[in-house]
């Protein structure tokens, strides 16, 4: 633990991150400004809160000064380290850690930690469902929403933290120390951020550090990158596949996801796969990474079965809203990738009418197009990414510029036939349009909604 009464602490940005960490740190007894580059108009919801508990406030960009006098500098998991004034001050000598390593030096109890491109939130919220269902005390959080600071307070020693983990978090950890660490796959995502595939993948590798021979790794025996972190695990390996049986840890085998404890002990059926009730391949290789995850953290092999059996999807992800003239209408706007979108899209047989678009992140969607042909029947673009999701995908399938989300939604529930499917699973971020994901997820989801209600006034 670290003596923060009366340091200077600076936390930069004053998102879910920054709000969490910054009345933290003052209840702690630090002297804490919050540092952002947006108008203080835009942060009128926020500033009165931290002013009321005595923080202090710099609005419209970070001064180089606020940075050089602090002892500590906070940063939020989606400010880059080398924004030039943090830059400055790592060069200064000043330490800088993310909200997840503040969290990480108060938290008591053991933490079960999961990053991944894809499929880290249900897994994250699959795992602590289960181990909830063992009786075992969870709290969940991180980049699933909640700011692991806000966990400290409710942590005791008896508790397992499950922690969704993001690249962005672990490029600043020093200390933190999961005694089970999972990666789930690691496909081409935020390479704006991180430059390259091998700097992103490298940041996803941080997430081992700091354990152990004691602790334990679970990694993806069918995804190549995650695969080759291996070797370079301080603590035992335990695999995890859908493709064949591992010496240790989770398969499935014969229709069952199955468990192997230790190298050489007896495989155990954990449940068939026909009682798991979210729906696409994906989610059989996060239900098979959660599986063998809670079973190492103790949770017994009835529990893990029944806490899988009663976890549905979690909201905007392959979210099913309703069937609407006999069309389907899945939500899925954390797809914010192009992996995310395929494995969406592979979801179903076929007759998809896809939404796609929003910020680019220097993605490549080309990629999607021998899986867009086979199951797609056409495409409507939003956003300011459309441009280059047109050139991308042109010849490939059909294509509707459509610009916003409603007419998108329009557009496509007009164009589907019954047994259809439209998905909104757009491969980019939210941010030129929408506050996030979850705000683009509700906007579809409303829309969807008024959907229903008109074409039910119709038939009426
Ligand atoms: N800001 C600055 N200076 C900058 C950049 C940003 O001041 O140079 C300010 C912005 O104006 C804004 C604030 O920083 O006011 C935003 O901080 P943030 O982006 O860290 O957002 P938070 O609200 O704190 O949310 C973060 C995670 N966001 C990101 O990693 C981008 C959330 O993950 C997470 O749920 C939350 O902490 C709680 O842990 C979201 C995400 O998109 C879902 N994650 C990425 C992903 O899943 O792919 C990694």
């Amino acid at each position: 633990m670290m003596e923060l009464k009366g340091k200077k602490v600076l936390v930069v940005g004053m998102g879910k991150s920054g709000l969490a960490a910054a009345l933290f740190l003052r209840r702690q007894g630090a002297q804490v400004t919050v540092s952002d580059v947006r108008s203080a108009e835009s942060l009128a919801k926020e500033i009165p809160a931290l002013l009321e508990e005595g923080v202090m406030v710099e609005t419209g960009g970070h001064g180089v000064l606020t940075f050089r006098r602090q002892d500590l500098i906070v940063v939020s998991p989606g400010v880059p380290l080398n924004t030039p004034e943090l830059a400055q001050a790592i060069n200064f000598g000043r330490p800088v850690i993310g909200e997840l390593e503040l969290a990480a030096r108060f938290l008591k109890g053991r933490i079960l930690a999961i990053t991944g491109s894809n499929g880290k939130t249900t897994t994250t919220a699959l795992a602590g469902a289960i181990l909830a269902e063992a009786g075992i005390p969870v709290l969940v959080g991180g980049n699933i929403g909640v700011p692991v600071v806000g966990l400290i307070d409710e942590s005791t020693e008896d508790t397992w933290l499950v922690l969704e983990v993001s690249s962005f978090q672990l490029e600043s950890t020093v200390e933190f120390h999961p005694g089970i660490s999972v990666i789930l796959n690691i496909t081409p995502d935020h390479l704006d951020r991180h430059g390259s595939f091998e700097n992103y993948a490298r940041a996803k590798e941080r997430i081992f550090a700091m354990q152990d021979a004691r602790d334990r790794v679970v990694l993806n025996a069918d995804n190549a990158r995650t695969a080759e972190a291996a070797p370079r695990s301080p603590a035992p390996v335990y695999w995890f596949s859908t493709q064949h049986a591992v010496d240790q840890g989770a398969w499935v085998e014969d229709g069952y996801v199955t468990y192997r404890a230790a190298k050489g002990a007896e495989a155990e059926r954990i449940l068939p796969l026909s009682k798991i009730s979210l729906k696409g391949g994906h989610n059989v290789e996060n239900v098979v990474a959660a599986v063998c995850a809670t079973r190492l953290a103790g949770a017994p092999a009835e529990a893990v079965a029944r806490g899988v059996e009663r976890f549905h999807a979690v909201e905007h992800r392959l979210e099913y809203l309703a069937t609407i003239n006999g069309v389907e209408f899945y939500n899925d706007s954390k797809a914010t990738n192009v992996d995310a979108t395929a494995k969406a899209v592979a979801a179903f047989p076929g007759g998809i009418h896809l939404i796609l678009g929003g910020k680019d992140k220097g993605s490549d969607y080309t990629i999607l197009s021998p899986l867009l042909r086979e199951r797609v029947r056409a495409v409507y673009t939003i956003g300011s990414a459309a441009a280059k999701i047109e050139s991308h995908l042109r010849g490939v399938v059909p294509i509707q510029s459509r610009q916003t989300l409603d007419k998108a939604v329009s557009a496509a529930a007009e164009a589907a036939r019954p047994g259809e499917v439209v998905l909104l699973a757009p491969a980019c971020s939210s941010f030129d349009q929408f506050e996030n994901y979850e705000h683009r997820g509700r906007v579809f989801k409303e829309l969807v909604s008024e959907l229903r209600s008109w074409k039910v006034e119709q038939r009426a």
